[in-house]
């Protein structure tokens, strides 16, 4: 049903129109005001009253006139609306985003934009923060004290949370659920489990004929701040942490289902359920049915995508990026995972510098995480705020490191290395034969993150084209959720790279996820290797390497392009060391 959306269009033409102060166009936003009321207030489909007795029924309602009849018809044949597009030219404003800030409508924002330009939230932002709405006529110091405040609400209720915050949150609480006795299985679905690198809401299954005494134990949980909804099998929080979380419990007969339903992702159940219609069944998160409409038992999701004749495939391909396809033919290739992880290539750690750890603690842990190798790859000099070091003491620290390999025995290979810092004009931060003479090294960019992407793009190709560097770090350098990616051409920096025989990394630090998925698809189409880099500064850090993983699996990467999922052998013959 349209009438919705037709209405919404309509309030926004007359908005539009509102900004010209002529007095024939003031009869005019009357016009579409009035049709948006009737149109949002039908019982019944306006399509179907088009269909039915075409323009001339449109006319018979209220307030609908020939040339609005007219447009609402031209939306439902063709999906748009000239009047609406050619005014939405005139003032190309982010109107839904902006007016789904309470205390912000319409009018107002318009007023906002003829006066200070402000086009969507982002600009919005800027004008807040710099005090200029309160200055404006017909605004005020309250009103803008109340956008503020609406922005902010909106932004927390529709805040996205980083993956590595709110995924050992979801798995502390199932393994919660599944020590308390009252389930047979619990799990985490939805995009935590696709390891999207954010999450909206956090939904955990479990499987468990008990479903009001499991909903007890978990809304009693010390991570639950309070009850939202409750349902006879379904109980919504809020977490501590500033996140909703369902949970579900399930029956065993539905619960392959379940799991294959609330993993999502939503577009990947679409094509689906497809496939499962062409089937003659009927697939929901109640269950598999059959012709008949019988219940088809699946314990597993497993037994559904058996079933339906697809191959599985893992929750991280499930975006509906052409998985379902293939998964038809049986020809999907099963992507890295955390166990064929054999190494660590980005690392930082030195008894000198108070914002990492020691080496030979981080060593410790490496060894009891059972990595095989790790480069230490510390930074260069003029990162200072990180204690660079220069050539002469990273030939001093070096010594340590070769002292601290004979010490472990074969148990662990270090690796020397850097992680050099590519300077603005695209030149490395040590000299040539300093970097010769290490094991590996990462290429970065830290600094003057706003050249232009000319700039940036010469800038990065330059330093991989220099041949001293082995793996390009963080190639994008954002940072979740304050910094954007800076502006580069990615398509000639993997040329650059498989030039150069130069690796990409996929950097794990949850704020970083740098490539991410989609980039990691692109640069797969060129013959280079990705270093997955937990870049740890501290033990704990090494754990991050799980969300490398995740996004290199959201890549579709297999284990064959992955330089740490080379033996110890293996790469030190990729490397000539
Ligand atoms: P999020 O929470 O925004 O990070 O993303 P998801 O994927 O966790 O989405 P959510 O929590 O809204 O729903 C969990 C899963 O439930 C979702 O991945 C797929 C399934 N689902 C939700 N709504 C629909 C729907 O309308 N149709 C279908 N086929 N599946 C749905
Ligand atoms: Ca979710
Ligand atoms: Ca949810
Ligand atoms: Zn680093």
């Amino acid at each position: 049903m349209d009438n919705k959306i037709i209405a919404d269009m309509f309030n926004e033409i007359a908005a539009m129109l509102s900004l010209d102060d002529r007095p024939n166009t003031r009869f005019e936003v009357r016009a579409y005001q009035k049709a948006a009321q009737t149109v949002g207030s039908l019982q019944e489909a306006i399509e179907d009253i088009y269909r039915r007795g075409g323009l001339p029924a449109l006319m018979e309602l209220p307030g609908i006139g020939k040339s609005i009849a007219g447009s609402i018809g031209e939306y439902i044949k063709t999906g748009r609306m000239e009047k609406y597009d050619y005014l939405k030219r005139m003032y190309p404003i982010d109107m839904k985003g902006l007016t789904s800030i309470q205390g912000l409508g319409a009018r107002k924002a318009l007023a906002l934009y003829k006066s200070l330009k402000v086009r969507d939230i982002p600009s919005l932002k800027k004008v807040l923060a710099a005090h200029k709405i309160s200055k404006l006529e017909g605004f005020g110091e309250k009103s803008e004290e109340m956008i503020q405040k609406g922005l902010d609400l909106l932004e927390r209720s529709s805040g996205r949370m980083l993956l590595g915050d709110a995924l050992p949150v979801a798995e502390e609480i199932v393994k919660k659920l599944k020590a308390s006795g009252l389930v047979d299985e619990a799990l985490v679905a939805g995009s935590a489990r696709r390891m999207r690198e954010t999450v909206g809401d956090l939904d955990i299954l479990a499987l468990s004929g008990k479903s009001e005494q499991v909903m007890g134990f978990f809304a009693a949980l010390p991570e639950v701040e309070e009850r939202i909804a409750e349902g006879p099998t379904r109980t919504a929080v809020r977490l501590k942490i500033g996140l909703n979380c369902d949970l579900r419990v399930i029956p065993t007969e539905s619960f392959g289902a379940a799991v294959q339903y609330f993993t999502g992702s939503k577009d990947h159940n679409v094509q689906v359920r497809t496939i499962s219609v062409r089937k003659g069944y009927k697939l929901n998160e109640y269950g598999l049915f059959d012709r008949k409409g019988k219940i088809m038992p699946t314990k597993t999701e497993e037994e559904i995508y058996a079933k339906l004749g697809l191959q599985w495939m893992p929750p991280e391909m499930r975006e509906a990026r052409g998985e379902v396809q293939l998964a038809q033919k049986n020809a999907l290739k099963m992507p890295v995972e955390v166990g064929d992880i054999r190494g660590d290539m980005h690392t930082h750690g030195r008894d000198k510098d108070p914002n990492t750890d020691p080496l030979d603690v981080m060593a410790g842990e490496a060894i009891r995480l059972g990595l095989r190798y790790f480069a230490s790859t510390n930074h260069t000099k003029s990162l200072k705020v990180e204690n660079g070091m220069n050539e002469r003491q990273f030939e001093s620290f070096f010594r340590q490191v070769d002292a601290l390999n004979k010490r472990l025995d074969g148990r662990m290979r270090i690796l020397k290395g850097a992680e050099c810092d590519i300077l603005k004009d695209g030149s490395l931060d040590l000299d040539a034969k300093s970097l010769k003479s290490m094991d590996w090294v990462v290429g970065s960019v830290h600094s003057a993150f706003n050249q232009s992407e000319q700039e940036m793009t010469k800038r990065v190709v330059k330093a991989l084209d220099s041949g001293l560097v082995d793996v390009l770090g963080h190639p994008t350098g954002r940072e979740m959720p304050a910094r954007d990616a800076y502006r580069i051409d990615l398509e000639k920096v993997y040329e650059a790279a498989e030039r150069n025989r130069v690796a990409l990394e996929i950097n794990a630090q949850p704020k970083r996820l740098d490539l991410n998925d989609t980039n990691i698809m692109n640069a797969s189409k060129y013959k280079v290797k990705f270093a997955i880099d937990s870049d740890a500064h501290r033990t704990p850090q090494f754990s991050y390497m799980r969300y490398g993983v995740g996004t290199a699996r959201r890549g579709w990467l297999t284990k064959d392009r992955i330089v740490n999922a080379m033996s110890l052998k293996e790469l030190e013959k990729y490397l000539g060391v």
